[in-house]
């Protein structure tokens, strides 16, 4: 590595069950070979999309995106332990989440483009994802503000007794938002059924862990709370779904919180924005290496298990892919949000001010035509 990669802590061990090899070529406990095809088409998927993505953005067909490709296994590990009246309070790079527990792409794609049936009207940021069947709660672009959300929809479930877990993300550099700190002392104070996933991709934006912060590991930001805490290899899927299926069965059974710190790596930029080869070179390239890519890393489990070959793979891929194509062409030619959407939501009844504002801007409007359908304004 050179003198500029992540300064990668190393003292506490990381949880794994992929690279154990006494368990190499055999089925984990309560997962059936279904499960793990599931969850590696599930991180195909992931992966299929950003790739889709990517191209939108680079060929100046949406004006941003964010990527999760390197970290599939934090969220398909996740959310093949979640139920259905589990909350998921996260952030902008876990949609992945979404995709598995069965969003249409169509969806995240209509918010992608901003357009007429975009849930959030246009008016989100881009990639800030939200679906309210899968009690998926929309972020705010400011790091951490979720997180005291989250402390008190798990303080509100345990008063309800409605069984559901919620669980919210935080990447290594939101650990150092004042918000994180707020909602480990209701965490720890209130034991509510809250997991705190920290997605440890190494970086925030251009610096690494060992610039956010001076304890060795972040795990260890649960202790101090009276929090339990545990390190888990987030690139290992199995090991990600082992440790929220434990932690998840503690909250139901009324004992509280835990705070799993999922060690990965952001493999991408971390927005479409940035450039990563000028803080970090071409480190990002040993990331999708066989030992370390979450993708081959199941891929060669399931191979150790004899439930892989090439026509599968290759089937998974194109399914994917079409799956990609059909979701985002829909949503590129649909046309923008009407004016008057910006007028609705907040007032049952317009006030007369704004209903004169709206009036006056739809006016305007007819005066002047639209920039062609396609073209990002900024
Ligand atoms: C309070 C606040 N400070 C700074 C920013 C600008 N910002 C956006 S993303 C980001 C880095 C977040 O890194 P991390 O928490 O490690 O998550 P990652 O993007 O790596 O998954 C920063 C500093 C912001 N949005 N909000």
């Amino acid at each position: 590595m050179s003198s500029k990669s992540a300064d990668i802590p190393n003292s506490a061990p990381l949880l794994r069950a992929m690279t154990d090899s006494t368990k190499a070529g055999q089925l984990p406990d309560g997962l059936t070979a279904q499960d793990l095809k599931q969850m590696y088409e599930g991180m195909v998927l992931i992966r299929a999309y950003d790739e889709r993505q990517k191209k939108l953005q680079r060929s100046g067909r949406i004006g941003f995106c964010v990527t999760s490709t390197g970290e599939e296994a934090t969220q398909v590990g996740i959310g093949h332990a979640l139920q259905d009246q589990d909350w998921i309070f996260g952030y902008y790079r876990q949609y992945g989440m979404m995709l598995y527990k069965g969003a249409p792409i169509t969806e995240l794609a209509d918010h992608l483009f901003g357009n007429r049936d975009d849930y959030a009207k246009g008016r989100q940021m881009p990639a800030h994802y939200t679906n309210r069947r899968l009690n998926f709660v929309s972020s705010s672009s400011v790091i951490g503000t979720h997180l005291i959300h989250a402390a008190g929809a798990a303080m509100a479930a345990k008063y309800k007794k409605d069984n559901a877990v919620i669980t919210t993300f935080i990447g290594d550099g939101g650990t150092s938002a004042n918000d994180f700190h707020s909602c480990m002392t209701f965490a720890g104070v209130y034991k509510p059924p809250l997991v705190i996933y920290i997605v440890n991709n190494q970086y925030a934006i251009s610096q690494p862990v060992s610039k956010q912060c001076g304890a060795e590991t972040l795990h260890l930001k649960g202790v101090g709370y009276g929090v339990p805490a545990v390190r888990v290899d987030g690139n290992d899927v199995i090991a990600v779904y082992n440790a929220s299926r434990e932690a998840f069965a503690k909250a139901r059974a009324g004992e509280g919180p835990t705070l799993i710190e999922l060690f990965t790596y952001r493999v991408g930029p971390h927005s479409s924005s940035d450039d990563p080869t000028r803080y970090r070179g071409n480190e990002s390239d040993q990331w999708l290496s066989e030992d370390k890519d979450p993708i081959a890393r199941t891929r060669n489990y399931l191979k150790s298990l004899g439930l892989w070959d090439e026509a599968y793979e290759a089937k998974i891929w194109k399914d994917a892919q079409n799956q990609v194509n059909e979701g985002t062409s829909g949503s590129e030619k649909k046309p923008e949000p009407d004016w008057n959407s910006l007028f609705e939501d907040v007032y049952a009844e317009l006030p007369p001010a704004l209903a004169r504002q709206r009036d006056e801007l739809i006016e305007q409007e007819s005066e002047f035509p639209r920039q062609q359908e396609g073209e990002f304004p900024l």
